[in-house]
């Protein structure tokens, strides 16, 4: 908890610098907020560690949040990017993360903020700005503990440039057994209009799809929504080759990977997006597509002092 005596202020402006990016707390403290030179800006909810708002130079908000998401930290966040740890959907077979609610607990746990950092550059168009949160077996919730009895800790990082948004997460296992986890970065994109949307990048990539009875298929071509589509894919190219969103055939969004394997591509459509309370306007689901980057097929192994590190980068 970053409480008032080690309240980071905005980053002091040196007479001579370039203008520097401005790192504030708000709404008591439960949100930081990062704002570039040229005005680029993200917005995270400590609440989850959750991005809630990545907006560009020109105040465009390039994620979808729903007008009925919870940010008072009463539930996970319908919107933004939720990180998911360390179950991705429900594993009742899995004996270590069974009892566990659906997506695990870092999308609804309470994050310290643990620091920024900014380029040294004194070029604007260089400068960034990198915001790190952690979660940990000391800081964890006693119940939660109790479900999930490892000794843990994960360092999530934000880093916003002018040219995209990067984040990360580092997992280290701090005990003495091994840790079995799976996570991803639930991304929600706003798009103008779904219907003119395609996902490339996924060509030939083998997908379960959850709405066809968990079918194991094979993407041809790419990939166009006109209903729900809730698919689990192994990219056939590597987490470097993009999978790249374009809407009327403009590239709105290119996203890289770095040791997460899947991507999740998903839109609720209309009778999902009716049945989530917390998912408004009803009809938003024309207006946003979840890319998906984790590694969430099969579990990842951390041995007593190994760490696991993963990240995307969003680029528009
Ligand atoms: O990532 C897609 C998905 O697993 C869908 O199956 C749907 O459940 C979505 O996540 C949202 O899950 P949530 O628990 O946030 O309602």
């Amino acid at each position: 908890m970053v409480d008032r005596r080690n309240r980071p202020t905005a980053l002091a402006t040196t007479p001579g610098l370039p203008p520097q990016p401005q790192v504030n707390f708000s709404h008591e403290n439960s949100r930081v907020t990062a704002v570039l030179p040229a005005g680029e800006s993200v917005e995270v909810l400590l609440y989850g560690a959750t991005v809630i708002s990545w907006k560009n130079r020109f105040g465009i908000e390039k994620l979808w949040l729903s007008d009925a998401a919870k940010l008072d930290g009463s539930k996970a966040v319908r919107g933004g990017i939720p990180l998911v740890f360390p179950v991705f959907g429900t594993a009742p077979d899995h004996a270590a993360t069974s009892k566990l609610p659906q997506h695990g607990f870092a999308r609804n746990s309470r994050w310290e903020f643990l620091g920024k950092s900014s380029s040294e550059s004194a070029s604007p168009s260089d400068i960034s700005v990198k915001l790190d949160f952690g979660l940990s077996s000391a800081t964890l919730d006693d119940q939660v503990k109790s479900l999930w009895p490892y000794t843990f800790s994960i360092i999530y990082s934000v880093t916003l440039t002018p040219e995209n948004l990067s984040t990360s997460i580092v997992v280290t296992n701090d005990g003495n057994q091994p840790i079995e986890f799976q996570t991803l970065m639930h991304t929600y994109l706003r798009v103008e209009d779904i219907s003119k949307i395609q996902v490339t990048g996924l060509e030939e990539s083998d997908y379960v799809d959850k709405v066809d009875a968990a079918k194991e298929k094979k993407q041809s071509g790419a990939v166009t929504i006109a209903g729900e589509v809730d698919r689990v894919y192994s990219p056939a190219k590597g987490p470097s080759s993009p999978v790249v969103v374009t809407e009327d055939g403009e590239t709105v969004f290119s996203i890289v990977r770095d040791n997460l394997k899947d991507v999740v591509v998903w839109n609720p459509w209309t009778d999902k997006a009716a049945g989530m309370g917390d998912f408004e306007p009803k009809d938003g689901f024309k207006n946003m597509i979840c890319i998906e980057a984790g590694s969430v097929k099969g579990w990842i192994t951390l041995d007593p002092s190994d760490a696991f590190e993963g990240a995307q980068t969003i680029s528009d």
